[in-house]
């Protein structure tokens, strides 16, 4: 079942989102989970502003650096990761000269095989971590995210990963990986553990990302090693969380939240 959304309405692109994740769930893309893991993405997202910080703008871009410099770089892709960005998974991983893999909580055959699918249509060459190529263990994780492929994330040296439960992004740290994690709860285990934090919406972020790899493939090398070198992750999601705040005390202070507009 899908619904017309007309254009004026104020919730259309949030209520499209919703659409593609069920629309995915119906192709056993996105686990049912996936669906509440999205309520609480976007809970958090409305408290942003449904924006771009300057804060998770500036990680975006030791992302992009942090990848360009990488030997090995892969993007994890999970079942809401698909339903939502596909393509921009691959262009993404295109551009950055990365690696995509599969990495799933809920991990069954018959979802790997649908999310494949999903990135092979979306023009995706290759697909790691399907099935028997999920061939190595993250030590110290007991979940079936733990599976990983040993041509992909398990040699991998930077990983970039979003929306998802945080043992992850702590053991793949204790692995020497540089993590970057796509996350709007700033307060969850794998904002506060990754390398570089992007607190932002997957669908804002992969469009920056992209956009800010190509423009840093024009510079020198000692250029982009100045960004990753001077990024701060502390600073930047302590500046997302401020910005929160701020934003929250002056609501508080107008005490007026919406007018309508008068004819
Ligand atoms: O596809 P699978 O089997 O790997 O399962 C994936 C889910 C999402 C079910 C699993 O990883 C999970 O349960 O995740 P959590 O613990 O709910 O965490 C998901 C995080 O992503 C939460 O902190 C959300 O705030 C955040 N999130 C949700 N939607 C978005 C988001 N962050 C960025 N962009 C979004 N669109």
């Amino acid at each position: 079942m899908s619904t017309d959304i007309p254009d004026s309405h104020p919730r259309k692109v949030s209520l499209e989102m919703r659409e593609r994740l069920v629309h995915g769930w119906e192709q056993k893309v996105v686990a049912t989970a996936g669906l509440f893991a999205h309520g609480r993405g976007e809970a958090f997202d409305y408290i942003l502003g449904e924006q771009t910080h300057a804060a998770a703008d500036s990680a975006i871009e030791a992302a992009a650096a942090a990848l360009l410099l990488a030997d090995k770089p892969v993007i994890s892709v999970n079942g809401n990761v698909a339903a939502l960005t596909a393509k921009e998974c691959v262009d993404a991983g295109r551009a950055a000269s990365a690696q995509l893999e599969i990495n799933l909580f809920y991990r069954c055959l018959e979802r790997e095989k649908a999310i494949e699918q999903v990135l092979l249509a979306a023009g995706a060459k290759t697909v790691y971590g399907v099935g028997e190529d999920a061939d190595s263990r993250v030590p110290g994780l007991e979940s079936e995210r733990g599976k990983v492929d040993s041509r992909g994330i398990f040699h991998a040296d930077v990983v970039f990963l979003a929306l998802e439960d945080g043992d992850r992004t702590e053991q793949l740290v204790r692995m020497g990986k540089k993590v970057i994690a796509v996350d709007l709860n700033p307060f969850s285990r794998t904002a506060q553990f990754a390398d570089i934090t992007i607190i932002d919406n997957i669908v804002r972020v992969f469009p920056l990302l992209i956009e800010k790899i190509e423009k840093l493939k024009t510079k020198d090398k000692t250029a982009v090693w100045k960004i990753v070198d001077l990024y701060n992750n502390k600073k930047t999601v302590g500046e997302v969380i401020k910005a929160v705040r701020l934003k929250l005390a002056d609501m508080e202070k107008k005490g007026i939240f919406m007018e309508v507009p008068k004819e």
